[in-house]
């Protein structure tokens, strides 16, 4: 059994409509590091889905006046068709709220609990009688002991700054329900022994390699003030039900369920889950943004470890800064930024995920903006790319018909300039180094057009040098078949359009060295333009 790859890209919350910075924190870099895999012909397993649990869903449907599962179904729906819009090739896009998950981390909660790293805590929580419930600090309002403030917060005044406790507040009621008085009940909940896990954790963390630097200052941050235990039930009634009498009316905490469901996901993906899940031989890689990390970095691999179930824990830890637009947060709110819901109407997904990968916040936050958007699309993908394969296209087709023309041997100094090139794309892409990625993939669309430009076969037709003429064509049809498997990756629609330019299908597995692979006399069909300038006017809405 040859190495395996599993590629997970974090959960999505449905409680809103995807942007251009969910596209470009996980999904999009997961999906070209999984096409880049499987080009490569590794056994890849690549899982998404949707995060369905936790208060986002329930604050949200409560926002939309809507029962929770509909609200859910409503926003996956619009999730599943992102996917699908962006050509995002997961082996499976499920979701958290499925019998197979809950039965999963039924089982997982009693083995973590078999194993002494359960503990029950009892402590005084807000609860609101009207509502029959528990409140999130957050949820109760009251006066403000020092200062008077009728709008205090059950955690802090924003009026005087005062940091509260909800006990504090005089007159306190729900936020929700104001009707309702507040009064403070004992609640118990169920602790990880997170703090046992302390020295294992670290050693973990010590052994792993390419993670970012974001990504590992993290882990260290929270290595070093001490792993504390943590709660992971909820007085909520949206969720995973807590399997262990007297919880009856709990669930547990998202953070607790929901990266679990990248196994519950391959589960239902694949009967095989296990020669991933399970398999010391598989390399794990984790795509997520960078408020994400402490979770993946801590509080999940502490729980694979502390199952000694031999849980396959990440590998490579990719995290993403946050990406801006037009200098500011993307947010729903402001209507600050680009909704891919809309976003198919300005561009085609392949300009989308290319000029997105170009701008990756890999190192640091990042500024998005349309100017760049139409720069990046106009320049690489529209002039380096789409203007060469249709200039060789239409100048072979109009002097030597509609078949590849003769061609001879390989040119040496082309092969060694792209080859070089080749070696650093792959390196980077199986590192996932995706700004550095695009900067190689485009050089390699400029030596084939400083190929063209230099041999010039307009003026060798001119002059009646068939046989010259010819040559460099074969050859730049060569790069075409070349640009169509490197492309493959980040657009994948573009490179099928180039792949049919060729009667003959040959496939887009990824090159180890540039190579001849069109025979002359090929048939050949002028595609259309591959790409369309963007004209910054028509991006304005
Ligand atoms: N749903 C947070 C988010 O949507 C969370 C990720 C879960 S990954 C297991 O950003
Ligand atoms: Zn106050």
């Amino acid at each position: 059994m040859g190495k395996k790859y599993l590629i997970t890209s974090a959960l999505p919350y449905v409680n809103n409509n995807l942007h251009i910075g969910h596209l470009i924190g996980c999904l999009l870099p997961s999906d070209v590091y999984a096409r880049f895999c499987r080009a490569c012909g590794r056994d890849v397993l690549y899982i998404g889905g949707s995060d369905e649990h936790g208060t986002p869903s329930e604050i949200g449907a409560a926002r939309e006046n809507m029962p929770v599962e509909e609200y859910v179904e409503k926003y996956r729906a619009k999730h599943l068709d992102v996917v699908r819009d962006f050509k995002l090739s997961f082996d499976l896009y499920g979701r958290t709220h499925t019998a197979q998950h809950e039965k999963l981390i039924h089982e997982l909660f009693n083995r973590l609990d078999s194993l002494g790293m359960i503990e029950e805590k009892v402590s005084v929580q807000p609860y609101s009688a009207g509502e029959k419930k528990f409140l999130a600090d957050r949820y109760v309002i009251g006066t403000c002991p020092r200062c008077g403030h009728d709008k205090a917060y059950g955690n802090e005044c924003e009026k005087c700054g005062a940091s509260l406790d909800p006990d504090e507040l005089i007159n306190p009621h729900s936020a929700i329900d104001p009707s309702s008085p507040v009064e403070m009940r004992e609640t118990k909940h169920l602790y990880f022994k997170l703090s046992k896990m302390q020295d294992k954790l670290r050693a973990w963390v010590n052994s792993r390699v390419g993670w970012p630097k974001t990504a590992i200052t993290i882990a260290n941050k929270w290595l070093d003030e001490g792993l504390r235990d943590n709660p992971i039930t909820r007085d909520l009634k949206w969720g995973v039900p807590v399997n262990k009498p007297g919880y009856e009316d709990k669930v547990f905490y998202v953070w607790f369920d929901a990266p679990w469901g990248y196994v519950s996901i391959s589960q239902i993906a694949t009967p095989d889950w296990a020669s991933w899940w399970k398999n010391p031989d598989c390399h794990y890689t984790e795509f997520m943004g960078k408020d994400n990390v402490s979770f993946h970095s801590v509080f999940f691999p502490a729980q694979e470890l502390a199952m000694d179930d031999a849980w396959k824990t990440v590998d490579t830890l990719k995290a993403f800064n946050f990406m801006n637009f037009n200098g500011a947060k993307i947010s729903k709110s402001t209507g600050n930024g680009v909704f891919l819901d809309a976003a198919l109407d300005i561009a085609p997904s392949d300009c989308w995920r290319y000029a997105l990968l170009a701008s990756a916040p890999e190192t640091d936050d990042t500024d998005f903006t349309m100017t760049r958007f139409a720069e990046i699309v106009n320049k690489d993908l529209n002039g380096l790319l789409g203007n060469f394969v249709s200039r060789v296209c239409k100048l072979s087709n109009k002097n030597f018909g509609d078949t590849v023309p003769a061609g001879g041997a390989i040119d040496e100094t082309l092969a060694h300039r792209v080859n070089e090139k080749l070696a650093e794309l792959t390196g980077c892409l199986d590192a996932c180094e995706f700004r550095k990625s695009i900067v190689a993939l485009r050089d390699i669309y400029g030596i084939a057009n400083e190929y063209m430009t230099e041999r010039e076969p307009w003026t060798l037709v001119k002059n009646g040098d068939t046989a010259g003429a010819t040559a460099v064509l074969n050859e730049c049809f060569q790069l075409i078949d070349l640009f169509a498997r490197v492309s493959a990756p980040v657009i994948p629609d573009a490179a099928e359009k180039i792949q049919n330019i060729f009667d003959i299908k040959h496939d887009l597995s990824w090159p180890t060295m540039y190579e001849h692979r069109i025979e002359s006399g090929e048939k050949f069909t002028v595609p259309e333009n591959l790409f369309t300038r963007i004209e910054l006017e028509s991006t304005k809405e």
